[in-house]
């Protein structure tokens, strides 16, 4: 996100970036009738109706309360709406606000947020300097949307929701290089002047990273079906220790939503559609513990966090990190498959004019990148200002994704932005690439 100098273009930038995400929102939500709102399609969701009234609650308290200094509207429901309180198995029993309040609520809440963004001065502090806690409540908005987005792809049932496909990958993947050199040596990881990025991103720091090799592209559908048919998923010696045993827990055999069709051919269901499994995308829906036995079946290794950054950022030519692999301007259609446009990833090699200096295509968008590293505050890391955002989920327990996804929208998307899960979680739209050691010659 560009940062406008005066107020008035920085009112018109947040109220874009916020009737966009509630624009997604009602999409995804009117879409389905009210039974399906209700309803908890799996046990790792919330019903899509909590989705909406939680993200209505988090706008009244970071901004009408936090910014505006209001009184609350409903104190009485804010425990139900706090992530904290419950967890997502648990919210279906819970009183929730029925679908027709959600909405009124939302339009509410929204109502007072852009006369309160039409008097305010963005100067009385850091937390709005920049338009900082608008930013963050739209990135909250778009986040839930791709959660709830995932919910509609866990949803048994029919096709509901529709997009064109993207176009296909350009003449030249024929002749791209299976893998990319980054070279080695210090590189500013993460940010200490983007605007709107959220306190893990911050601040930017040296790191020294060696010089290694990167996949060109994401690992395709083709390439994992390989892997499958090669007997990855029986030999216990590609997986991790806690990968072997959930893979034996979980009866793993395939990513999720793929099953065998009549003739033995790969299907999977995407958006209530079932189809043969297009070769040239990325896969999807792959665990970490799948990732992590691909890349050693493979003869590799997933990439670091800051490997990833830096292939995503560093420019060699000038020293610098870029915002995106492209450079600094914010993505367009042409850069990246972002915010829902199309609802699948495009074929590997897609998006020439996205490509990193390096040459590594598809860094942004497409599918989130599963990467080798744990969750982990950079040096210097401060909580700010939503204390559950980040700091409760650094620790082991969680892996590193990278680069968005075509279900992610370029508000909460960049260069710097890091994303976590369960290394076990497959509802997320997440594949990964594959790295490797540059031998010193
Ligand atoms: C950053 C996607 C892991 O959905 O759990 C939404 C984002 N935090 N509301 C999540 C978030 C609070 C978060 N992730
Ligand atoms: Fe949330």
């Amino acid at each position: 996100m560009t940062i406008a100098a005066d107020a008035s273009t920085l009112r018109n930038e947040i109220a874009t970036r916020l009737v966009n995400a509630r624009t997604r929102t009602e999409g995804l939500t009117e879409c389905v009738d009210d039974a399906d709102l209700i309803r908890q399609h799996s046990p790792l969701m919330s019903p899509l109706v909590w989705d909406l009234a939680h993200v209505a609650n988090q706008e009244e308290l970071w901004l009408l309360r936090g910014v505006g200094g209001r009184e609350p509207m409903h104190p009485e429901i804010d425990p139900l709406y706090d992530a904290f309180e419950h967890p997502r198995a648990d919210r279906p029993s819970l009183p929730l606000l029925p679908p027709q309040q959600a909405r009124g609520y939302a339009r509410e809440v929204r109502g007072r947020v852009l006369d309160l963004l039409d008097r305010v001065s963005f100067t009385t502090g850091p937390l709005v300097e920049s338009g900082f806690v608008f930013g963050m409540i739209a990135q909250h908005e778009q986040q839930h949307d791709e959660t709830m987005l995932a919910t509609h792809q866990l949803r048994k049932g029919g096709q509901v929701l529709s997009a064109a496909p993207p176009d296909p990958a350009p003449a030249d993947v024929l002749g791209l290089r299976a893998e990319v050199l980054v070279p080695g040596g210090t590189f500013t990881m993460g940010t200490s002047a983007e605007p709107w990025a959220l306190d893990n991103e911050r601040p930017g720091h040296l790191v020294d990273v060696p010089a290694f090799y990167l996949d060109t592209t994401p690992v395709t559908n083709a390439a994992y079906a390989e892997f499958i048919s090669d007997g990855g998923y029986q030999e216990q010696r590609l997986w991790s220790p806690a990968g072997w045993q959930y893979r034996q827990k979980a009866n793993l055999t395939a990513p999720l939503f793929w099953e065998r069709g009549g003739s033995g051919q790969w299907l999977r269901r995407r958006f209530g559609v079932t189809e043969p499994v297009p070769p040239a995308e990325p896969v999807m829906h792959v665990c970490w513990y799948e990732a992590d036995a691909y890349a050693r079946w493979a003869g590799r290794r997933l990439p670091s966090e800051a490997e990833w950054e830096k292939a995503a950022r560093f420019d060699p030519a000038s020293g610098r990190s870029r915002r995106y692999p492209w450079g600094d301007a914010d993505p367009s259609p042409a850069h990246a498959n972002l915010g829902q446009r199309h609802l699948q990833p495009a074929q590997a090699g897609s998006y020439p004019m996205g490509a990193a200096p390096s040459g590594a295509r598809q860094l942004i968008g497409d599918v989130w990148e599963w990467t080798a590293s744990d969750f982990l505050p950079y040096p210097g890391f401060v909580a700010y200002p939503y204390r559950e955002y980040s700091e409760v989920f650094f620790g082991p327990d969680y892996k590193v994704l990278r680069g968005g996804a075509f279900s992610a929208d370029a508000v909460a998307c960049r260069g710097t932005f890091r994303n976590w899960d369960f290394p076990i979680r497959r509802q997320i739209f997440a594949g990964f690439r594959t790295a490797r050691d540059a031998e010193l010659a």
